[in-house]
């Protein structure tokens, strides 16, 4: 589009790293002077999408409804940062479709589900395990990885900066910025 504006969604398990490379992305566009914004999966739950829960129907509004903002946001020129779960291949489709050919970048973080259950930052792998939380995505809810993302990040396999510095070439590759 005219603007040369995206949106990158990135994509993969809870814990896996999608919310630190969504706002280090971010900073690193802000010192080229390129607007960016992110839409972060644990934020939006607790105001436009604080209606919904976890059961397949409503994980696939959430997308709906957060890709949605991120069509505004691309609209008025901003590149949207995207960090959803989003573990249906039909969802991300579905997401895809709303944005011109080239526009909407998948970028799927690849962390293994046993490094981040290791990790498990909030104790939600254990409540998981233990049936204190259910339908929980990788333990007891599926996680579908994309067949043809525009970009793999192996997360737990590189630094923060190599993941960073990742996006930034294919975005550069692209003419996106
Ligand atoms: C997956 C859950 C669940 C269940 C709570 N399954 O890593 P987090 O903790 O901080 O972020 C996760 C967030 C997932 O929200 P998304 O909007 O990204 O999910 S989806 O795209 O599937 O709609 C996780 C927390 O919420 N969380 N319960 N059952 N993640």
């Amino acid at each position: 589009n005219a603007h040369g504006s995206c949106v990158l969604w990135l994509t993969g398990l809870s814990a896996s790293g999608k919310s630190t490379l969504a706002y280090e992305v971010e900073r690193m566009l802000f010192s080229r002077n390129v607007r960016a914004y992110v839409l972060d999966g644990d934020n939006l739950r607790h105001g436009l999408n604080s209606n919904l829960g976890f059961s397949p129907e409503d994980r696939s509004e959430n997308i709906r409804r957060t890709a949605e903002a991120a069509k505004l946001l691309v609209e008025a020129g901003i590149i949207a940062i995207v960090a959803l779960i989003s573990p249906y291949r039909a969802d991300r489709d579905r997401a895809r479709a709303l944005f011109a050919p080239g526009e909407f970048i998948e970028i799927f973080v690849d962390c293994p589900l046993q490094i981040c259950e290791e990790r498990d930052p909030k104790g939600l792998y254990l409540k998981a395990r233990t049936g204190a939380i259910e339908s929980f995505t990788g333990v007891t809810a599926p996680y579908e990885e994309p067949l043809k993302p525009e970009l793999t990040i192996p997360s737990s396999r590189q630094s923060l900066q190599e993941s960073i510095s990742q996006i930034q070439r294919f975005l550069i590759e692209h003419q996106l910025i």
